[in-house]
């Protein structure tokens, strides 16, 4: 156990960190955590919707909306958090460094609140650019993360509020009493007395640290919002999919050689299977007949790109009750790509009304990457939900 400050003990004098610099950090990072975790739960809510609460099919670009906060927020919330961990990262040399059980307990959820922020913020990130070098499934422990995260954020909230309170009253260029004392010496330690390094002049002010914060944190909005608001795309060096880079107007996430559905796409004999009381099936040369539904709406992809497109196909609806179900049915919405989570997926309510089986995009026939010979798109809804490459649906009630 060390009982005195060794001599190789950190020292940290910088007079840019403050009390009240650090509140006003915490309080703009304590926002961001909560937009994310409201619009994150949106989104877990596209995933696995309550059956008694309807999906709502307005606005159409609702969840383009609130997946767009989310990931802008995301991806702001890097830089804050790194700034918040620098102005306070000296008191992990406080001296001694455990004080009491009670400390120690609360050095471990401080620990846990950290951990769980970083790798919440970096994983998002990787996923934005659609890279999973980690060995786990992102959407389950994202949002299990979440939860830990949000609870030890409270705990830590609780536990510093007094400190927030004296923080948020400072003013930024007071001179801090709690900084005062410099982070390296326990002040109760008398062997420490009289050697308090004087503070160093810094070359920014605090004043002029929370500005360079902010710039950081435009420049990274900025420069990664383009894959949603489309007018920033040019800047869009964090963006890293975009209208442009893809065939139609529209990116791609999965293109069908990665889904190895060429054959079946292209396939003369392709058919959709339509199952409920009265099954029936329609074949290629069906489709152009009853393509003539017209729908301008956005794919909302959940791993942060959304771009508006105008789809032409078929009604879904009217599919669904020519098969003797109704607009209250259930209805499954199966591809032909095999051993693939995202080969399928349920629609009912609102979204089943507006719901189009698209053979058409930006005026052109669907191109095989974007899910021909037939796909959903539908209003409100994540890009993971609008199936592409269908071969059957089913009304499920
Ligand atoms: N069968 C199938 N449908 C799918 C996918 C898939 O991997 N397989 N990806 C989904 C995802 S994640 C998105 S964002 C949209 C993207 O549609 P697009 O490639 O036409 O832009 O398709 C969805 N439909
Ligand atoms: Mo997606």
């Amino acid at each position: 156990m060390l009982r005195q400050r060794p001599r190789w003990w950190p020292r940290f004098s910088s007079t840019l960190r403050s009390t009240a610099v650090t509140a006003r950090i915490g309080t703009a990072l304590g926002v961001a955590i909560s937009i994310l975790f409201v619009t994150g739960l949106l989104s877990h809510y596209q995933y696995e919707p309550w059956t008694w609460l309807p999906q709502p099919a307005k606005p159409v670009w609702g969840y383009r909306l609130t997946q767009g906060i989310h990931v802008a927020t995301g991806i702001a919330t890097i830089p804050l958090l790194l700034v918040k961990l620098w102005s306070v990262y000296p008191n992990l040399f406080r001296f001694p460094p455990i004080r009491s059980i009670q400390h120690a307990l609360e050095r471990i959820s401080l620990a846990i609140l950290v951990s769980t922020a970083l790798v919440q913020v970096i994983t998002g990130f990787l996923n934005v650019l659609n890279w999973y070098p980690f060995p786990w499934y992102f959407v389950t422990v994202h949002r299990f993360l979440a939860y830990v995260l949000v609870g030890s954020l409270l705990l830590h909230i609780g536990v510093k509020l007094p400190d927030i309170a004296y923080g948020l009253k400072a003013k930024v260029t007071d001179a801090d009493v709690l900084t005062e004392i410099p982070w390296n010496e326990n002040p109760s330690s008398h062997s420490n007395a009289g050697t308090l390094a004087a503070p160093r002049t810094p070359g920014i002010s605090r004043r002029g640290l929370l500005a360079a914060a902010g710039a950081g944190i435009g420049i990274v909005v900025v420069t990664s919002v383009g894959q949603t608001v489309t007018p920033l795309e040019p800047l869009g060096l964090l963006a890293p999919r975009q209208w442009t880079k893809g065939p139609q107007s529209v990116p791609v996430n999965r293109t069908a050689d990665q889904a190895r559905v060429f054959q079946a796409a292209t396939s003369a004999e392709w058919t959709l299977q339509v199952q409920g009381p009265r099954p029936y099936e329609l074949a290629l040369a069906d489709l152009e007949a009853r393509a003539v539904h017209e729908a301008r709406l956005p794919i909302n992809c959940v791993e942060g790109w959304s771009v508006g497109a105008s789809w032409r196909g078929l009604s879904l609806l009217e599919l669904v009750r020519q098969a003797g179900g109704t607009a209250d049915s259930r209805v499954l919405v199966q591809s032909f790509e095999e051993n693939w989570g995202f080969n399928h997926s349920f629609i009912e309510g609102p979204q089943l009304e507006a719901a189009l089986l698209a053979t058409h995009l930006n005026g052109q026939g669907l191109d095989l990457d974007h899910g021909y010979p037939l796909r959903l798109i539908a209003p409100n809804r994540a890009g993971v939900l609008n199936t592409k490459w269908l071969s059957r649906i089913e009304v499920l009630s």
